[in-house]
């Protein structure tokens, strides 16, 4: 049995959609998290050791971190064909993109907001947003999603920030088209209807 563990408009809705696009039957919580507007509150009913979301639960045993549980569910499912299996050729392009999302792209995107994209240590750990834009053109050139012919859980992760702060989308047509074409999955809009 799964449970997921979600608060609309927050990272959770990345896992919504995954949930969405594997077809799979989940029981949703939908808790309430401490906002940045000092609404809301830590939900008792959320296992999350830190009381965020997403988190998941398999049988009982918790998953946290929006990419983990990607990768959980991919690797659980794969025959929906939304990850790449351990043994594929193409499983460590798959993992690179997962684990880069959380320890490269939200980072960078973090220390502009907090007015550090410049500082040395900032930029020799994760570079900025030229080089994370210059990874995505890179990989999108000529190709639909980021794993080339096969839409994957990396796409809806990587493309996530930009739904909600389309202000820093790279501007180009390669990322743009890309971002068009995830959100035009009817998973992606089934998600965005139940929130
Ligand atoms: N790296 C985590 C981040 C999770 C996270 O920060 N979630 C926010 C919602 S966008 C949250 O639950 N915040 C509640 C809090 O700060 O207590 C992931 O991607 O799963």
């Amino acid at each position: 049995m799964l449970t997921f563990y979600h608060a609309p408009l927050s990272r959770s809705g990345r896992v919504h959609w995954l949930l969405h696009e594997l077809d799979v039957p989940f029981e949703t919580v939908r808790c309430d998290i401490p906002r940045q507007d000092g609404s809301g509150a830590r939900d008792p009913r959320n296992p999350h050791p830190e009381g965020k979301v997403p988190a998941l639960t398999h049988d009982g045993a918790l998953v946290t971190e929006s990419a983990a549980i990607m990768l959980y569910l991919t690797d659980l499912f794969p025959d929906r064909g939304l990850g790449i299996a351990p043994g594929e050729p193409e499983r460590g392009a798959y993992l690179t993109w997962l684990f880069w999302y959380g320890a490269v792209v939200e980072p960078v995107y973090i220390a502009e907001v907090l007015g550090v994209a410049d500082h040395p240590v900032a930029q020799a750990s994760f570079r900025d947003r030229d080089a994370v834009a210059a990874r995505l053109i890179d990989a999108l050139g000529g190709r639909d999603w980021l794993m080339g012919e096969r839409f994957t859980a990396a796409d809806i992760l990587l493309c996530s920030p930009y739904l909600y702060f389309p202000d820093a989308t790279p501007d180009h047509p390669a990322v743009r088209d890309w971002i068009a074409r995830c959100t035009a999955r009817p998973a992606c809009r089934a998600a965005a209807e139940q929130d």
